[in-house]
């Protein structure tokens, strides 16, 4: 249900928008319009992504966000939250990632799976994932909330597309067949030095379950994963702020490395 009208939300996908584009922190959305609904936050951020297309931008993926239990702990969220990729986020591994773009970015070690048949909710489960995946692939995702100081509730970090910023897929893609997702390790190197690690079952017990939950979020609107997305499951380990000349490298059990240069 909305609880914020269409102009409301035009407005506020605008700000938030020009908040990304210039550089900009704001405050929590949620503070000046405490009554907004989840449907209002959605209805934001799908208003962000048809401003992007407007301006002739290609939606290249999704990701799902907050899909520990650990970060939405320390976020002090209760569920899980999706956003889109536009084809201006995305860096090559090995690339490098202008962080003077950038508000206060942090890494996070993620996997990506690409489909090749349609999923749909509601009802979408584990196997339905398996069966309906082409390939996994490793990827680091750069999120950058356009929030004062990363703090945000559930609402206003949805609207604000979940902090998408940048991402980096890379590495080796295999087949769902041959890996064990659930203990697949990941370390994250930052100047040579190991920062973070996990593995794949820090993503909701199992990464497949977080794409299965994303055609179920997406079924709330009619939506579906269509066959060829490429959708990024959510951070393996902690976020780790970066600064500029910062050099990152992700190893992943199997799959090979991705990494980056902040310059
Ligand atoms: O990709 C993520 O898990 C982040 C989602 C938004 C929350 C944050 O900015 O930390
Ligand atoms: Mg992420």
């Amino acid at each position: 249900m909305n609880h914020l009208n269409t102009e409301q939300i035009e407005q506020l996908a605008a700000h938030l928008e020009q908040a990304e584009l210039e550089r900009r922190e704001v405050t929590k959305i949620t503070d000046d319009y405490p009554q907004m609904s989840y449907r209002d936050a959605f209805d934001i951020q799908w208003a962000i992504r048809r401003r992007k297309e407007a301006r002739g931008h290609k939606v290249v993926g999704m990701k799902m966000g907050l899909t520990s239990w650990a970060k939405m702990a320390q976020m002090g969220v209760e569920h899980p939250c999706y956003g889109f990729l536009v084809d201006t986020y995305s860096v090559p591994d090995g690339g490098e990632i202008a962080f003077d773009a950038l508000i206060h970015p942090k890494i996070e070690a993620e996997l990506a799976f690409v489909t090749k048949q349609e999923l749909r909710g509601p009802g979408c489960h584990i196997g339905d994932v398996l069966r309906a995946t082409d390939f996994v692939m490793p990827a680091v995702e750069v999120i950058d909330s356009r929030y004062l100081d990363f703090r945000f509730d559930l609402k206003s970090v949805i609207a604000d597309n979940s902090s998408s910023s940048r991402f980096v897929a890379g590495g080796t893609m295999a087949d769902v067949e041959g890996l064990d997702l659930k203990n697949l390790g990941v370390v994250m190197e930052i100047n040579g030095q190991v920062v973070q690690t996990g593995a794949g079952a820090a993503v909701l017990g199992h990464p497949a379950a977080s794409v299965a939950l994303l055609a179920n979020m997406l079924a709330e609107r009619g939506e579906v994963i269509p066959a060829g997305s490429f959708i990024m499951v959510g951070a393996i380990t902690a976020a780790v702020q970066v600064n500029k000349g910062d050099n990152f490298v992700v190893r992943y059990q199997g799959l090979g490395t991705v990494s980056g240069r902040f310059v």
